[in-house]
């Protein structure tokens, strides 16, 4: 089966090969999900970079932020056998050791810059680095909203705590002003409106509850974008779809006379990520008008079927020109990629 995204030819565009690890001897194991913006003529990804402590033999070691100040901190290593019958090691990303979980790598936020979105290059430090405290497994999956004159980076935050929310503003890309949590565990996959609807600005979040309910889609209003509340549900996976067991917001919901485009990841039981999208009310987005029924995008090549986290496209940013959306992904949670996906492709996807 074949979906309606044209992917670049260059693809992928980055790889853990093109970068420089924060860290001498650690490994870069994946460059993944970027958050988009245009900025001064450029195009910029806010990139999501995972790095790994040097492994050993027989072992997995892992390694978490610890310390005070966010630039001072230091990291703390674990090993633990691979043998060891309290060890839980068949997730790629996460372990579990005696009931408490950890993840294999620990991501920062880095920019890429690009004249012609195609060739990109990497700055060699991170624009925002994780902290101690909820913030020691690492920062993950940007999204980037444009609101006035300030860019909206809103991120996980993932800790021994559970994943939350960070945001952080800037208006030139090099002073970030971080504004803390502003939604609690569990929860992620935050992304807001380009500005108010109907007086009120807007976001669309992911909590979680693993007992009840389902890896659900809600939308939040605040007066001040630091106040969320009038948290409503909005969407719920789709037994048997593409889309069964969690979906989540992409990037910034697209503004069209029809109402609002959002594209969104979904995952099923075998843990395969595609993305599709959805369209809410003009007005009053709480209200969802139509979905895909089929992916936009699924695993296909090779680079998005192979890697570290396989069969998974995850986008979270992306440029409208129009008729034509560019969107940038995260292929296996290992490389960046790019591809374009007409307008009324996404509207005829719509049921
Ligand atoms: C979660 C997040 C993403 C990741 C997918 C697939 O949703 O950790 O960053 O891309 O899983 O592993």
């Amino acid at each position: 089966m074949s979906d309606i995204a044209v992917r670049d030819d260059r693809n992928p565009l980055l790889t853990p090969r093109d970068l420089k690890p924060g860290r001498e001897g650690w490994e870069i194991v994946g460059v993944l999900n970027p958050g988009v913006f245009v900025f001064e003529g450029k195009v910029g990804l806010v990139l999501r970079v995972a790095e790994r402590p040097p492994q050993s033999q027989g072992a997995i070691t892992i390694a978490y932020r610890v310390g005070g100040e966010r630039s001072e901190s230091g990291v703390c290593l674990r090993s633990f056998d691979l043998d060891d019958p309290l060890l839980d090691a068949t997730d790629p990303r996460v372990i579990t050791y005696d009931g408490v979980t950890y993840l294999t790598s620990i991501s920062d936020l880095r920019l890429a810059w690009s004249y012609d979105g195609r060739v990109f290059s990497v700055e060699p430090t991170p624009a925002i680095e994780a902290g101690a405290g909820s913030e020691a497994y690492g920062l993950e999956d940007a999204r980037i909203t444009r609101i006035d004159d300030s860019y909206h980076l809103t991120y996980s935050a993932v800790g021994p705590a559970g994943v939350s929310v960070g945001h952080a503003t800037t208006t030139d890309w090099r002073q970030f002003t971080r504004h803390g949590s502003i939604l609690p565990p569990p929860n992620k996959d935050v992304t807001m409106f380009p500005g108010t609807v109907s007086g009120v600005y807007r976001l669309l979040h992911r909590p979680s509850d693993p007992e009840f309910g389902g890896i659900n889609m809600w939308i939040a209003e605040s007066p001040d974008l630091e106040h969320w509340g009038n948290h409503r549900f909005l969407a719920a996976p789709r037994p048997g779809l593409w889309d069964s067991v969690r979906i989540g917001a992409g990037g910034p919901p697209i503004k069209t006379d029809e109402g609002w485009i959002v594209i969104y990841h979904g995952a099923d039981e075998p843990n395969r990520y595609c993305f599709g999208a959805m369209l809410l009310d003009l007005k009053e987005p709480s209200i969802m008008r139509a979905r895909s029924s089929e992916p936009i995008m699924e695993p296909q090549e090779s680079y998005e079927r192979v890697g570290f986290f396989g069969e998974c496209v995850f986008t979270n940013g992306q440029v409208v020109h129009e008729e034509e959306v560019v969107l940038y992904y995260g292929a296996s949670d290992t490389v960046v990629c790019r591809a374009t996906v007409s307008m009324s492709d996404i509207f005829d996807s719509l049921e």
